[in-house]
């Protein structure tokens, strides 16, 4: 299986390799995404630690001068390939963006954990390179970013568009979004449609508030203290992966040989830890979102809220094994971790983040499970990704009921994460 699985993942990662970095899928996705690199160079260790080095490098290279990282670096000469591009952002034009061509949005920060990683692959090269005496500063200065810019009185970072939350159309967003009186109606590019079905694409509806807030956002110079966005809020992966990376920043800070910097982010990781408890919903038995402008905690289970398993001494492991087993998410008994509860009335199989199973997320719990102690469950997950990944051209998601690829094929963290966890 190790064999096969890493012939075909190289296979697809060479293929969507573009000298230094990795497309998400060259078709639908022909640039540079911030969370899929940080993925792809988890997987990408075990086939040239120094092309994972690279990956990572390039989007950090990308880093704006507040600190963000963005969600896309583009390739200029595909812009009309995916909508929004950088005529769009025109990020050039914005005083604190970095050199290159970017969108304005961030998406969840899963880098430092990924920069830890690729350095414990191959250790010598990462020195020779100087790979965290780069890095380091620059993940600093992303969760700076967040600290600074993006957290409120909660002490939880919030996003202000569905994509920074890398699970678009997730259930979460539907009523922040219908409060939105404002969209846009006409010109709604869909260049996305002629690589995946409609039906397993976020609607265009959710396309003309998407627009809307990409634009606004960008109006104000993605300035996140003069933008009060008429979306904010706050999301339980994106948390919990900013809590682990802390984590994973203070191993880095200790390789590096600065314990008082490691101290100071185990403490922020575990102020966030403590912070997502205010989005613990003990009926649901999982974490929710919160919208900050209605105050309202959004009461779906999504995959999402499973994710705060990743975090070590979490009071509600318990609880959150057993919605992870049971009926809403089925654990070992549907394909992968469905992206939303299998029981709900907004569940859909084939719409993106309302119900089919990624591998990204599939990895995340696997972790998950692992560092609590359930490695067998975590066996039979990664098992099934292989397995999946393998049979259906690594997908970008499928079917929870019957495993059927959805979505784009050769998808680069499907390819990266499958490999990874075969090894
Ligand atoms: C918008 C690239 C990205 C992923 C996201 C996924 C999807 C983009 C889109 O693709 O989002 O960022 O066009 O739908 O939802 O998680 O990073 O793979």
């Amino acid at each position: 299986m190790t064999a096969t699985m890493r012939a075909a993942a190289t296979r697809v990662l060479e293929r969507n390799w573009r000298g230094t970095y990795t497309v998400p899928a060259g078709g639908l996705y022909p640039h540079q995404w911030s969370w899929d690199s940080a993925f792809i160079a988890v997987g990408l260790r075990h086939i040239s630690p120094r092309r994972a080095q690279i990956e990572l490098d390039s989007l950090l290279s990308a880093q704006w001068h507040d600190g963000r990282l963005p969600q896309i670096v583009f390739n200029r000469e595909r812009d009309d390939d995916y909508s929004p591009g950088g005529d769009f952002w025109r990020s050039e034009t914005i005083p604190e963006s970095s050199a290159v061509s970017t969108a304005g949005l961030v998406q969840p920060p899963n880098h430092a954990l990924a920069v830890l990683l690729v350095h414990e692959a191959d250790p010598a090269e990462s020195r020779r390179r100087r790979f965290l005496q780069r890095a380091y500063p620059r993940l600093v200065a992303w969760h700076h970013y967040l600290r600074s810019r993006r957290t409120g009185p909660s002490g939880l970072a919030r996003i202000v568009h569905p994509w920074e939350s890398g699970m678009d159309n997730s259930p979460y967003w539907d009523a922040p979004l219908a409060a939105m009186t404002e969209t846009i109606v006409d010109d709604v590019p869909r260049p996305d449609l002629q690589h995946a079905d409609a039906s397993h694409r976020p609607s265009n509806a959710e396309y003309g508030k998407y627009l809307y807030l990409a634009g606004r956002y960008r109006d104000h110079d993605c300035d996140d203290l003069d933008a009060l966005s008429p979306y904010q809020l706050e999301d339980p992966a994106f948390n919990a992966l900013w809590a682990r990376s802390e984590l994973a920043l203070a191993d880095i800070a200790a390789v590096l040989g600065d314990d008082a910097s490691a101290a100071e982010h185990r403490e922020n990781a575990e102020q966030i830890a403590h912070a997502l408890e205010s989005l613990w919903d003990e009926g649901l038995g999982c974490f929710v979102a919160r919208d900050l402008l209605s105050g309202r905690l959004q009461r779906f289970r999504t995959v999402s809220g499973l994710v705060p398993l990743l975090l070590p001494d979490l009071a509600h492991t318990d609880a959150l094994l057993q919605t992870l087993r049971g009926e809403h998410f089925a654990l070992g008994q549907v394909a992968l971790v469905p992206s939303h509860d299998l029981t709900a009335p907004t569940f859909d199989t084939a719409r993106y983040w309302r119900g089919p199973s990624w591998f990204n997320t599939a990895w995340l719990v696997a972790e998950a499970l692992d560092e609590r102690g359930h490695g067998s469950e975590a066996r039979a997950l990664a098992e099934q990704m292989s397995s999946l990944a393998l049979t259906h051209d690594f997908p970008e998601y499928v079917d929870p009921h019957t495993g059927a690829p959805r979505g784009t094929l050769d998808f680069s963290w499907t390819a990266a994460l499958s490999l990874d966890l075969s090894i």
